[in-house]
């Protein structure tokens, strides 16, 4: 959120119900983007029964309600050395941070405990730390010879702006980022000329709390949509929205696109949305002029759960069609979006691109299906790749490429069984190690 605003020299309502809003957490990457060391903060993430904090290249990790462990991503990028024994005095600092993080987010620990009740005997021992804790973030740290982070020019004020959202896409899964196998060569390109950030982080390893935090500016639990809704026929709380759940990102928390409407722009969400299914919840209720998609994830059909309702799809607020035929889907979104560059190429736009795929049951049009070396999810990424060069060909060929605004991300890393790569990370979708929730990012 903070990074779109400043992109389009938009500011944040300071008043929400009458009341003032609390500053976001989310910071602007603008800065970043034109090339100035990142401002070093702490990261909080939660998953079920994960929890992690990041300072620096510290990083805190509690797994399964387990006690800390403690790694040295500069040193030891995969996790393997949990090292929270020989520097508690940082263990302790970051459990301090993790406490305020809780109060200030409402988040509790599930048991109860606090967690510094979960710390080692010699929890106070002495400090035999050197470096300091506040580090800039590295620059570039995992990919040699990767493009380094460009200048993004100077636009104009009220840019476009275009943000392309991956389900499920992994750190590994581009040319850019290391993959040999998936050839992408239009984000390639998009990278090069442009900026590609290799510690870029969702809020949360599943798709519902990082798409509320996209598109908020908050953590998961600010906006109440860190723990959601139950599944069908289980009593453990997840984190994602399941169909026809009565919950959803609440209608009077301030989006993107209402904070771009408010300025003049146009809006459009054109994909899967996922912060709730109900009419109330929709993206036409969260700022959006205009929506075609699906509401939750791929997967949520009536081969889930026989209960679902097969899966729809979406025009504004009516379905158009169920089951929605994924197999022409990235081909329909694509078609969409281009048709929305076009229509408002003489006003200040915001698409909100947010794809269905490559989440499992992955799918691909006819022309893609066969053609890669990984299988359907890798033809699925070239499908993808092939999308994003369509939206930049044709910025270009309207002459918007200088006033728009174009970022490329995912809403979590890859899955462990699907075909996905976090690689040189460790971890999955769903975890809270970097491979769940350190994502690609390029921006243009
Ligand atoms: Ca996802």
């Amino acid at each position: 959120m903070p990074t779109i605003l400043d992109a389009a020299k938009a500011t944040h309502p300071d008043k929400r119900l009458g009341k003032a809003v609390p500053p976001l957490e989310g910071t602007s990457l603008i800065s970043l983007f034109k090339g100035m060391a990142p401002n070093p903060r702490e990261l909080y993430w939660e998953h079920e029964e994960h929890r992690a904090v990041r300072q620096g290249h510290w990083k805190l990790v509690s797994r399964f309600n387990q006690p800390w462990e403690l790694y040295h991503l500069d040193q030891d990028r995969t996790e393997t050395n949990d090292v929270a024994s020989q520097y508690p005095g940082i263990v302790k600092d970051l459990d301090a941070r993790w406490e305020s993080y809780c109060s200030h987010t409402g988040v509790l620990p599930l048991d109860g405990r606090p967690w510094k009740e979960r710390l080692p005997a010699d929890y106070t021992a002495a400090e035999p730390v050197t470096a300091p804790m506040n580090a800039s973030l590295p620059a570039l740290p995992y990919l040699p010879g990767a493009p380094s982070t460009a200048l993004l020019p100077q636009r104009p004020p009220k840019s476009n702006v275009i943000v392309i959202l991956c389900d499920d896409l992994g750190y590994g899964d581009l040319g850019c980022y290391g993959s040999t196998t998936h050839r992408t060569p239009n984000l390639d390109r998009m990278a090069e000329q442009g900026a590609i950030l290799t510690s870029f982080y969702s809020t949360s390893g599943v798709s519902t709390p990082s798409r509320a935090s996209l598109l908020t500016g908050c953590y998961p639990s600010r906006v109440s949509m860190g723990q959601n809704h139950l599944p069908p026929g289980t009593t453990a709380m997840r984190q994602v929205l399941f169909p026809v759940a009565r919950k959803g990102l609440h209608p009077s928390e301030i989006t993107i696109a209402e904070a771009l409407k408010s300025q003049g722009y146009t809006t459009a969400c054109i994909g899967k949305w996922h912060l709730g299914d109900q009419k109330v919840f929709l993206p036409t209720r969260q700022g959006f002029d205009s929506y075609f998609g699906i509401p939750y994830s791929n997967d949520m059909g009536t081969t889930q759960f026989p209960i679902n309702p097969p899966l729809p799809l979406l025009r504004n607020e009516d379905v158009i069609e169920a089951p929605v035929d994924q197999s022409t889907i990235t081909r329909r979104y694509t078609d969409e979006a281009i048709s929305f560059i076009q229509a408002n190429q003489e006003n200040p736009f915001f698409l909100y691109l947010p794809h269905t795929m490559p989440h499992n049951p992955v799918h691909v049009s006819p022309e893609f299906k066969d053609q890669s070396e990984n299988g359907l999810y890798a033809d699925c990424v070239e499908e993808i790749d092939w999308s994003t060069g369509k939206i930049l060909d044709t910025l270009d060929e309207l002459n918007l490429s200088g006033s728009t605004f174009v970022i490329f991300t995912s809403d979590n890393g890859a899955d462990k069984k699907w075909g996905g790569s976090n690689a040189p990370l460790s971890g999955h979708k769903g975890s809270v190690k970097e491979g769940g929730m350190r994502v690609p990012c390029i921006a243009h």
